[in-house]
């Protein structure tokens, strides 16, 4: 499983260098949870051990002072997969967060805004 998802990045990445975009590789990773729940995007800031929760799309992060601050994230949706964005306005890499209950390690201090999708292909981030 984990080989098969590593080659699928792999090729996604192939794909989006092509076009100048960047993509991050999210790492399993393991947190206590004290998330809100079903349909939100949960994640957690190892400095001040706080977590946060949101839904919807979220194209600027300063405005909920989550910016460059979360590191690891979990995704509780109920419909739809998580794209989080090195960048305001869904721009610098991008790492998937799956919907699937699993916390996912992206690099910390990082991630400045999201979007959901209800594809699971990762270039769909960028649409
Ligand atoms: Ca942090």
């Amino acid at each position: 499983m984990e080989n098969r998802n590593w080659k699928s990045v792999l090729f996604k990445l192939a794909l989006l260098s092509s076009i100048g975009a960047s993509v991050g590789v999210a790492r399993t990773a393991s947190a206590a949870s004290s998330c809100a729940g079903a349909g939100y995007l949960c994640f957690y800031d190892y400095a001040t051990a706080q977590y946060g929760n949101l839904f919807g799309n979220n194209v600027d992060w300063r405005a909920f002072d989550w910016n460059d601050r979360a590191d690891v994230f979990k995704n509780d949706g109920t419909t739809s997969n998580s794209c989080v964005f090195q960048n305001i306005n869904y721009g610098g890499t991008v790492w998937f967060i799956p919907r699937n209950g699993t916390w996912y390690d992206v690099p910390d201090n990082t991630v400045s805004s999201n979007r959901w999708i209800t594809s699971s292909n990762i270039n769909d981030c960028f649409l």
